[in-house]
């Protein structure tokens, strides 16, 4: 009997040491050491050892159980160590890898514009003014010397909120309230969304405007000339042709619009500047007296310039853009060029 059990241990110790994973391993405990297992079926022959011989016969038993059962647990540990090593493996992090680049967002092209333009007049001494987008009439059109029945109201045309209020055309009506608050000097821009009911390739019903105000005693034509052509220097370089052409707006008076020489063509004429040779890139003028009437100040004490640059219009231009609305998509592809 004791050798049946020893045959029967190293048979066992030889099965669990063969399996390699847990299933074939709980097989063999089951075969082995199990209620209908093969060490019960020796144990039943226990009745034919002599009483003498059976406590010697009993602890081999234990021993030969406790030998299977500890390698049993010795194999279950080395297969649980083995199946981790293998999952830490595979959810590995190498921490010395290089990290992959974040894709960051941009700002919009328009933003950057409004931004490059309203620096350089920062830097000119402009400070930034804003206001609300959301006007009363009096603001956008009487106090800029465009009375009701004014043809410009027609050229200008807006979204009434209600009536005796408009999503403002322009941004002069920030500049308007400026003048109501403070007294000369005044040195400012205006930045912002303004809306027209106007809308084919090159005009947009919401568009952006930089416009800017310059008011002291002694201001005259030679000051806006000289400001608007250091502005047009700085933006385009000190190379750029630079033209004024007379003009009309109802709150200049005189009034010019002020042209480049083409930066597609340097000034030899092409499809963009219609064969002239220059682009028109702002309108501006001195201050009509009659505006200074509305706020308050002395025609006679005061005199300033004022200019209004269209945004999208410099943008299409910087960037060779045909279509305005593409600004509006907002189409990553389109987006992503201006990173
Ligand atoms: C254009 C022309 C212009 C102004 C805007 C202005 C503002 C005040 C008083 C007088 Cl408060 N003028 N703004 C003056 C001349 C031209 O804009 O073509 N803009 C895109």
């Amino acid at each position: 009997m004791i050798d049946s059990l020893n045959a029967l241990r190293d048979a066992a110790l030889a099965a669990v040491d063969g399996v390699s994973d847990l299933a074939g391993l709980s097989e063999v405990q089951v075969k082995f050491l199990g209620r209908k297992g093969e060490l019960t079926q020796i144990m039943r022959g226990m009745g034919s050892v002599a009483p003498e011989d059976r406590p010697k016969v009993g602890q081999v038993v234990n021993e030969v159980r406790s030998a299977i059962e500890t390698r049993i647990g010795e194999r279950e540990e080395e297969m649980s160590n083995e199946a981790k090593r293998l999952k830490f493996a595979a959810e590995a992090v190498d921490v010395t890898r290089a990290g992959r680049a974040p894709i960051k967002g941009t700002l919009h092209p328009l933003t950057q514009v409004v931004r490059e333009i309203s620096d350089i007049f920062a830097n000119l001494g402009f400070e930034i003014a804003e206001g609300r987008e959301v006007e009363q009439e009096y603001y956008n059109f009487e106090a800029l010397n465009i009375p009701e029945e004014h043809p410009a109201r027609d050229m200008q045309d807006t979204f009434y909120v209600a009536p005796g209020t408009v999503l403002r055309t322009h941004t002069s009506p920030v500049q308007v309230r400026v003048m109501e608050a403070i007294q000369p000097p005044v040195r400012i821009i205006a930045p912002g969304k303004v809306y027209r009911c106007d809308s084919d390739v090159t005009h947009s019903p919401m568009f952006h405007q930089v416009e800017g105000l310059l008011i002291d005693e002694g201001i005259t034509f030679a000051d806006l000339k000289g400001v608007l052509e250091a502005f047009i220097h700085e933006y385009y370089g000190p190379d750029i042709g630079v033209r004024f052409r007379p003009s009309f707006f109802p709150f200049t008076e005189p009034s010019a619009e002020v042209d480049i020489s083409c930066v597609f063509c340097k000034g030899s004429g092409c499809r963009i500047c219609s064969r002239t040779g220059w682009l028109e890139i702002l309108g501006s003028g001195s201050v009509d007296p009659a505006v200074f009437g509305f706020v308050g100040y002395d025609p006679e004490k005061v005199q300033g310039f004022a200019f209004g640059i269209g945004v999208e219009r410099i943008a299409m231009l910087k960037y060779g853009i045909d279509d305005i609305r593409l600004f509006f998509d907002n189409d990553v592809r389109f987006l992503s060029h201006f990173r």
